[in-house]
């Protein structure tokens, strides 16, 4: 059956964060440190989802969503990363995948979603390989309780923008700014990835994906630099993590001053700067049963600046934009999808659209009504592209709305709104919006039989 769902993730939504023996992530840390995020807003009690996760469940079962996709928190099942782990953290998930269960609902989990643990950032975060292995024994530790009732399974949340810009760039926990020299955190996530695999099948998962957030790239003309340019951009955002997962190898970085292994020619090899090592590609190629890809936008891109990156933003104009600034392109997302089927072919699985939405400035009415028609209009345009791309071939099995819920959405705090459902952040106070009613009407006639 085609999963219809929202997602969410455990920082942006569950607060509680000194509760029942949580660890500290780095989201924890990035947020306190001022300056980091907007208006200095943390997760510390977001929608405080741990205490009211029965009332969260219940808005997804009025709804008649068939799969919710959240995250779980590293640090409330192993508050250090690693070694000891804390029962009453696993039991809070243990008690949601039931409650979804009872209310028809199944529970699609994330195993990371950029929290973290502080305790390994202190000893290197993905930039040290012993982290790998590690996120690899919390995966068997989820596994071992949940696997006989979880379906299906994500390991890694957008491995790219959380290396980008949590270690690229700095704007996203845990804050470093190191440009290309991270580019070691995609292969540790990558391997990462790969032994979750492993330890999950162990512990009896049926379906195990990897969710990559993913854009169409487009050179802003037909100028051989601009063509080259954004070549070497789809290389850094969507070839860097498909290629290795879906064909067994890394795609060609050259335009990074990276040289393949064994070619002639200046600059380091690709094995040393990313760190791999033999057998790490089988490991990270091993089969997964879906492809989950997160859409928002496209991307334009013309010829470098003088920044030591090969590739410039021109930016997406001409085109409505959400609150955040980014456009809204529908028709992307198909193109994202036949794209993707074009480039991997028979090496693609079923592909899950993990998310999908945009932010606007919703505020209820006096009469407490939230009214969203440009969110309505987003996810009508985006399904229908969805199933342009059915028609078109593409074996795409589920769509999750990007959010349930208003959250924290990271550096912005909560000025960005992405929920079907509007909270409100004084008190938690949740009310369903316009366009939680369309999605309700809307999946209640796709699953009509
Ligand atoms: O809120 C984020 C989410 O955590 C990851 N994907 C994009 C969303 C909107 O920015």
């Amino acid at each position: 059956m085609f999963l219809w769902g929202t997602a969410t993730a455990a920082y942006q939504i569950e607060g509680a964060v000194a509760e029942d023996g949580r660890g500290a992530s780095i989201w924890d840390t990035f947020s306190h440190d001022p300056g980091r995020t907007r208006d200095g807003h943390t997760g510390d009690v977001a929608c405080d989802h741990y205490h009211r996760w029965r009332e969260d469940v219940a808005l997804m079962s009025g709804l008649g969503v068939n799969a919710y996709r959240f995250s779980v928190a590293w640090t409330r099942v192993l508050p250090d990363g690693s070694g000891a782990v804390n029962a009453k953290g696993l039991d809070f998930y243990e008690r949601l995948v039931d409650g979804l269960l009872e209310a028809g609902v199944t529970p699609v989990p994330t195993l990371f979603h950029w929290d973290l643990p502080q305790a390994l950032e202190d000893r290197g975060g993905w930039l040290s390989r012993d982290v790998s292995g590690l996120f690899a024994e919390y995966a068997a530790v989820v596994g071992e309780r949940l696997a006989d009732r979880v379906p299906m399974w994500i390991t890694l949340n957008e491995p790219f923008i959380h290396m980008a810009f949590g270690y690229g760039l700095g704007i996203h926990a845990p804050g470093r700014a190191l440009l290309l020299d991270a580019l070691p955190v995609a292969h540790h996530q990558l391997l990462g990835h790969g032994l979750a695999v492993q330890a999950l099948r162990a512990a009896g998962a049926r379906e195990v994906a990897i969710t990559n957030n993913c854009t169409p790239v487009w050179p802003a003309s037909g100028a051989e630099e601009d063509v080259a340019a954004a070549a070497a951009y789809d290389t850094l955002h969507n070839r860097l993590f498909n290629d290795p997962v879906l064909l067994g190898a890394y795609p060609d970085l050259t335009a990074f001053g990276i040289r393949p292994d064994g070619a002639a020619g200046e600059g380091p090899e690709l094995s040393s700067v990313l760190g791999v090592r033999d057998g790490d590609l089988a490991v990270i190629s091993a089969p997964l049963d879906g492809l989950g890809v997160n859409y928002y936008n496209p991307t334009r891109i013309s010829a470098p600046a003088d920044d030591g990156l090969p590739f410039t933003d021109a930016g997406v104009t001409g085109y409505p934009t959400t609150a955040f600034g980014w456009p809204v392109v529908p028709d992307g997302l198909r193109e994202l999808l036949t794209g993707l089927r074009d480039r991997y072919g028979e090496a693609l699985p079923p592909v899950y659209v993990t998310e999908n939405g945009c932010s606007q400035a919703d505020e209820p009415t006096p009469e407490g009504v939230v009214d969203d028609p440009e969110r309505i209009a987003f996810l009508r345009d985006h399904i229908a592209a969805v199933e342009r791309a059915r028609a078109e071939g593409v074996d795409v099995r589920g769509y999750f709305v990007w959010s349930l819920l208003d959250n924290f959405e990271w550096a912005e705090g909560y000025h960005q709104r992405f929920g079907l459902v509007h909270v409100d952040f004084a008190g938690g106070k949740r009310t369903p919006k316009a366009s939680y009613h369309w999605y309700r009407e809307h999946i209640a006639a796709a699953l009509r039989p």
